[in-house]
């Protein structure tokens, strides 16, 4: 940011910002966050704060009058691979005094997802994203030896969990077509191949565009792990661990990229994100946009995570038209 010539500060969860030095706010906030999850791709998250940095240098290096109206932000800790749930950086800022200094945000990202790919699209008008619960819940039977234990009388809290396991695609769709769910943790304790586990640790991961269907699924999900646990002769209990609402992007400043996309002259659509986005928090106090690129194979968190270089270019010359568009709505 300062090789950009801008003036760059980290926040008090080390998110970073960078503005042209004296500008006065407000800002149009553009960025995204630079984590990533454990054996993650280059793209998630880093590719919009590059784009965004690569934005304000241009306007910067063009004496643009747009430049000192907009700022941008590599947050920390979007994926939450630490404790905490995730969007540690945008859940700071919307808590902070500076989000009163902003006039809206916009958020380059690739799709994540197959859709724009599998329809030869090359951009994406995100309209709304979904929103993520994560329920912690445990198991608990009774440790005892593997061997010598009879089957009918064992408290096996594994044979629960692998039960909740199985059900889980079926509650889900019950609850909600569009609706996604899986576990991707588990813990069996004590851990030992010839011990019965005691105890059974796991995090459910609902997601839906619909609080309504979130509700539901939970509910199903709580019945479910209530009756593998007595099927097994133990005792469960859930808790809500993170619950972040889905949330529709600015009307006007979906326009914004819609109007960007079109003078692109290339192919796109309105899509609602299946991934959580820091835009989603930031929506919840000003008004956030975002756009995507086509990921290849559809494929993210993980290291084979590829867009082409001229779908990295095009997006972020979109990004630059959406800003620009963004800047001449009267209130942003
Ligand atoms: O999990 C997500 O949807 C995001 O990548 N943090
Ligand atoms: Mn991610
Ligand atoms: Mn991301």
């Amino acid at each position: 940011m300062r090789e950009a010539g801008l003036e760059a500060r980290l926040d008090e969860v080390s998110s970073v910002f960078g503005r042209v030095p004296n500008s006065p706010g407000p800002w149009l906030l553009l960025g995204s966050h630079t984590d990533t999850v454990p054996a993650g791709g280059r793209l998630d998250g880093a590719y919009g704060v590059i784009a965004g940095l690569e934005v304000l240098r241009a306007l910067h290096e063009a004496g643009h009058p747009a430049a000192p109206r907009v700022e941008v932000v590599s947050f920390a800790d979007e994926e939450g691979v630490g404790a905490g749930g995730g969007l540690k950086g945008s859940r700071h800022l919307v808590e902070s005094a500076h989000s009163a200094e902003l006039s809206g945000y916009l958020e380059l990202h690739i799709e994540q997802g197959p859709r724009l790919e599998a329809e030869g699209l090359d951009l994406a008008a995100v309209e709304g994203i979904v929103g993520i619960d994560h329920w912690e819940v445990v198991i608990q039977g009774a440790a005892n030896h593997a061997g010598t234990t009879p089957m009918p009388a064992r408290r096996d809290a594994g044979r629960a969990a692998g039960r909740v396991m199985h059900r889980l695609n079926g509650l889900v769709s019950a609850s909600d077509p569009e609706m996604v769910g899986n576990i991707g943790a588990l813990q069996l304790l004590p851990g030992a191949p010839n011990v019965i586990p005691g105890q059974a640790r796991l995090v459910v991961e609902l997601r839906a565009l619909q609080a309504a269907s979130l509700q539901t699924a939970a509910e199903a999900l709580h019945s479910e792990v209530m009756a593998a646990a007595e099927e097994a002769r133990c005792h469960a209990n859930l808790e809500l661990r993170t619950s972040v609402p889905p949330v529709q992007m600015d009307p006007r400043m979906i326009a914004a990229v819609e109007a960007a996309c079109r003078a692109s002259g290339r192919g796109w659509r309105r899509l609602t994100s299946g991934a959580g986005h820091d835009a989603g928090k930031l929506a919840t106090r000003i008004p956030a946009a975002m756009i995507f690129i086509p990921s290849r194979g559809g494929v993210s968190h993980s290291p084979d995570e590829y867009s082409t270089d001229e779908h990295l270019v095009m997006g972020a010359q979109v990004l630059m038209a959406a800003a620009l568009n963004c800047l001449a709505i009267p209130s942003i």
